[in-house]
C-alpha cells in the first residue's frame, strides 16, 4: 500500500511555507478540518432527521431563508474556531454583523475568519452537493481591538482560503498562497487524505456555467459570450451550487458566472463569503477571478456582505468575458 498523506500531516509538512508564526495557521485549519467532519455527518444524515432538514422559520440578513443545516453549520464553526484561540473574530453570511470572542485566549488571536458555512443550502432537500467556504487574514493591529476594519480588507491580503465541497465524496481543498492541494474524506476512518496535490486549473475549457433563467436580464456583452459558448457547441454545466460547480470546472476546466442583472444590478453572491476565497484559490491554480471589469482580488470592500458580479474559472475565458 502506497503512503497516504493526511491533512493534519501535511498542515504541518507545510507550515513553514506560512510567512507568520509557525503553528498558528495549522491551528485555525484544524479547528476548520473538524467543523467540517462535524458538517459532512450531519449532510449526510440530511435525509434521515426530519429535525434537520428543511428551513428554520429565520431569515438571513440578506432576507434569505435559512435552512437548519445552515444554521447548525454556523454554529459549529464559529464554535470550533472559538475553542482553537488563534482567530479573533468571524464574519459568516449567516450572520448580521461581525462576531468578536470575548474569551481571554481568542482575544489575542492574530487572524480573522470569513466564511459561507453552508453555500447553496437551497439544495439540501434534494440531495445535491453544497459547501462550506472559508477565508483567513491577519487582523490590522494584534494590540487594538478587532473592528469591523479587520474584515474589510481587500482578497489579495487573505494568508488563506479554500472550500469543503460535501459531495458524493467530501473533499477540503485550500491555498495558502503557495499552490493549491485537494485532500478526500475516508469516511471509514474519518481522515481527511491528500488525494489532489498541487491541483492546477486548464487555461480554457469546455464548460459554461450561468443561470441562463436570467439570460434577458444579463448586459450585452455577457449575452454575446454566452452566445459564443453555445456556438463553439461547449457544454451548459450549472448545478446551483457554487462550490460544486467551481470545484467542477477547477478540475475540467471552465468559466463559472454570475453577472449582474436587471433585478440585481451587483449580481448576488458576496464578495467576502464567496468570492474572494475562490478569487484566491482559482489564481493559486492558475485561473482567474473578475467582476467584468476589475479582479476580484483588488476590489476594496466597502459593506461586509457586499455582492459582486463574478467571472472566475480558466484565464483565457475569463479574460474574453472581461474584456
Ligand atoms: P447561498 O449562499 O444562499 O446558498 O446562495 C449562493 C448560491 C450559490 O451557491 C449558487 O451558485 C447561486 O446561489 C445560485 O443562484 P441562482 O439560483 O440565482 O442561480
Ligand atoms: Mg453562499
Amino acid at each position: 500500500m502506497s503512503r497516504i498523506t493526511t491533512l493534519a500531516e501535511f498542515i504541518v509538512e507545510r507550515q513553514a511555507e506560512f510567512k507568520y508564526s509557525t503553528g498558528e495557521l495549522s491551528r485555525l485549519l484544524t479547528a476548520i478540518r473538524l467543523a467540517s467532519k462535524i458538517v459532512n455527518r450531519e449532510v449526510n444524515k440530511a435525509g434521515l432527521v426530519e429535525d434537520i432538514i428543511g428551513a428554520a422559520g429565520n431569515e438571513n440578513v440578506q432576507g434569505e431563508e435559512q435552512q437548519k443545516l445552515d444554521v447548525l453549520a454556523n454554529e459549529l464553526f464559529i464554535n470550533a474556531l472559538r475553542n482553537q484561540g488563534e482567530c479573533c473574530g468571524v464574519g459568516s453570511e449567516e450572520n448580521d454583523d461581525i462576531i468578536v470572542y470575548e474569551n481571554e485566549r481568542s482575544k489575542k488571536g492574530k487572524y480573522v475568519v470569513l466564511m459561507d458555512p453552508l453555500d447553496g443550502s437551497s439544495n439540501i432537500d434534494v440531495n445535491v452537493s453544497i459547501g462550506t467556504i472559508f477565508s483567513i487574514y491577519r487582523r490590522l493591529d494584534d494590540n487594538a481591538p478587532v473592528t469591523q476594519a479587520d474584515f474589510m480588507q481587500p482578497g489579495s491580503a487573505q494568508v488563506a482560503a479554500g472550500y469543503v465541497i460535501y459531495g458524493s465524496s467530501t473533499m477540503l481543498v485550500y491555498t495558502t498562497g503557495h499552490g493549491v492541494n485537494g485532500f478526500t474524506l475516508d469516511p471509514s476512518i474519518g481522515t481527511y487524505c491528500l488525494s489532489h496535490p498541487n491541483m492546477t486549473t486548464p487555461s480554457n475549457g469546455p464548460i459554461y456555467s450561468v443561470n441562463e433563467g436570467n439570460y434577458f436580464e444579463f448586459e450585452e456583452g455577457v449575452r454575446k459570450y454566452i452566445d459564443q459558448c453555445k456556438q463553439k457547441r461547449m457544454s451548459a454545466r450549472y448545478i446551483g451550487s457554487f462550490v460544486a460547480d467551481f470545484h467542477r470546472n477547477l478540475m475540467k476546466g471552465g468559466i463559472y458566472m454570475y453577472p449582474a442583472t436587471t433585478k440585481a444590478p451587483k449580481g448576488k453572491l458576496r464578495l467576502l463569503y464567496e468570492a474572494n476565497p475562490l478569487a484566491f484559490l482559482v489564481e493559486q491554480a492558475g485561473g482567474s477571478a473578475t467582476d467584468g471589469k476589475a479582479r476580484i482580488l483588488d476590489i476594496q470592500p466597502t459593506e461586509l456582505h457586499q455582492r459582486t458580479p463574478l467571472f472566475i474559472g480558466s484565464k483565457e475565458m475569463v479574460e474574453q468575458v472581461s474584456k
